[in-house]
């Protein structure tokens, strides 16, 4: 029969708010880049996720195989590597947690802190033991490209036009790297905010072709201080897309609101549920009261 002593295994549970705020602590560290960790920390959560194919049921966030070769050398991956040992002391503190669930919520907290919408997140990814799982190169989309190929790559994730364009807001955060992608220079002037500007600049400046030995990409007329990539003008060349984005230009709100959906389904792709988890919204570490 069975034993009326036996005490059963204490379920394990994981402070999630307790790590948001530990990931939330590390970001503005070392002056990396333009003073955070939080853009490449979404970049790592986005590229994790990204390779998903829903024909197949293939890639997705779950098994974390970017910790692998050959993914982990993948061109679209240059420099994600940085990211990763940046989260590995949040590991180290929180044995718990994968890295899979860990490279997710990272973005989500950098989202968050970074004066982005509150992203509803869910734990439960696994960790892949080994690199047979590997996504293979090419899934992810191409900066020299335009909307064919964004419809064909986010078609292929289960993402449609309205999402597709609500998704590439997140180039309001970050630059491009010429050691990584071989572009260069930030979206916005100011790329450690969360904001709608990616559209109002791609709407508001004149875009002209940069004049450099590197690859096509756009610079602006008046500056020459933001760019934007091909496959980001594309947004404005389709007609069908461009009403997505004179809507994001004016209203933030409606912006926040279809981003924190559409990168919340991004984080999920992949992943079997039940619907009976619990849904985390963290707290940002600036809405905390003074205790
Ligand atoms: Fe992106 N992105 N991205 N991107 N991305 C780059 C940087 C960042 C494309 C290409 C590039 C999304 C969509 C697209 C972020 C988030 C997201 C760089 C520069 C290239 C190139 C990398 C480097 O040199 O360091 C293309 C193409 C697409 C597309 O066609 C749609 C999406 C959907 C997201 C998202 O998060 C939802 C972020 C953040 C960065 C800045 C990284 C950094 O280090 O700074």
């Amino acid at each position: 029969g069975v034993s009326e002593n036996k005490v059963p295994d204490k379920p394990k549970v994981i402070d999630y708010q307790k790590i948001y705020n530990q990931i939330a602590d590390i970001l503005e560290d070392n002056d990396y880049d333009d003073g955070s960790y939080g853009p490449i920390l979404v970049r790592l959560a986005w590229h994790a996720s990204g390779t998903y194919d829903k024909n197949t049921n293939t890639g997705g966030s779950d098994g974390s195989t970017m910790r692998f070769s050959p993914e982990s050398d993948h061109g679209a991956n240059a420099g994600l590597k940085t990211a990763r040992d940046k989260l590995e002391v949040i590991k180290l503190a929180n044995p718990g947690i994968t890295y899979a669930d860990l490279w997710s919520l990272g973005g989500v907290t950098a989202i968050q802190e970074m004066g982005g919408p509150i992203i509803p997140w869910i734990p439960g990814r696994k960790d892949a033991e080994d690199g047979s799982k590997c996504t293979v190169d090419g899934l992810l989309p191409d900066a020299s490209k335009t909307s064919n190929h964004l419809r064909e790559i986010f078609g292929r994730m289960g993402f449609n036009d309205r999402e597709i364009v609500a998704l590439a807001g997140a180039h309001a955060l970050g630059r491009c790297h010429p050691d990584r992608s071989g572009y260069s220079g930030p979206w916005t002037t100011s790329p450690t905010l969360f904001t709608n500007d990616f559209y109002i600049e791609l709407l508001k400046k004149k875009w002209q072709e940069k004049k450099w030995k590197g690859p096509k990409q756009y610079v602006d007329k008046e500056t020459g201080e933001l760019m934007m990539l091909p496959s980001d003008l594309a947004l404005i060349q389709d007609k069908k897309l461009k009403p997505y984005v004179e809507e994001y230009a004016k209203d933030e709100e409606l912006f926040f609101k279809d981003f924190s959906a559409a990168f919340h389904k991004l984080q999920e792709l992949g992943l079997t549920r039940t619907g009976e988890e619990t849904v985390y919204r963290f707290k940002r570490t600036s809405d905390e009261e003074v205790k």
